[in-house]
């Protein structure tokens, strides 16, 4: 009896920490790009991403996605998405695909996967993580704010 009232104030205490360690940071991204080309015949990009989380619970959530800005090979999108880790789901990756907004079928300019421990560290020294996006432009990931 005295027992099972010690464990579960245990657990309620382990649950607090276990929390309050993951929930102290968060991280908030916007992303621009440049170099965008061969999206269309007779025009610009119109460029958008879209972004998967990769997580400890999760093999790819959506986890956001940017307006497209139209004929603009250099866009930078005003979108800010901000990661926290809750409840135990700590974050691994993003994998960030950078499309095309196309009439029929948006085409897709790229997919990259960006370890998170990678942009923490890259964005320690820099604000702006910059991932080649094999020959059609690179998109430059900007860490907003870590508090
Ligand atoms: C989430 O937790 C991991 C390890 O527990 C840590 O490395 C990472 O920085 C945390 N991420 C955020 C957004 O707080
Ligand atoms: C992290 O973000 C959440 C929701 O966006 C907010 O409630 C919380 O206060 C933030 N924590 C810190 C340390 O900024
Ligand atoms: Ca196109
Ligand atoms: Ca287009």
């Amino acid at each position: 009896m005295f027992q099972n009232i010690y464990a579960i104030l245990a657990l309620g205490i382990f649950c607090q920490l276990s929390t309050s360690t993951l929930a102290v940071q968060n991280i908030t991204i916007s992303f621009f790009a440049a170099d965008l080309n061969g999206c269309d015949d007779l025009s610009k990009c119109d460029a958008f991403v879209e972004l998967l989380c990769v997580t400890s619970l999760s093999d790819g959530r959506d986890c956001g996605k940017t307006k497209y800005i139209q004929d603009d090979n250099y866009p930078v999108w005003p979108e800010e998405f901000t990661f926290s880790n809750t409840t135990g789901e700590v974050l691994r990756r993003w994998q960030i695909k950078v499309l095309d907004d196309d009439v029929a079928f948006n085409d897709v300019i790229a997919t990259v996967v960006l370890p998170f421990e990678e942009f923490v560290k890259a964005t320690e020294t820099q604000r702006n993580h910059k991932i080649d996006l094999g020959g059609r432009g690179s998109l430059y990931v900007t860490r907003v704010n870590s508090s």
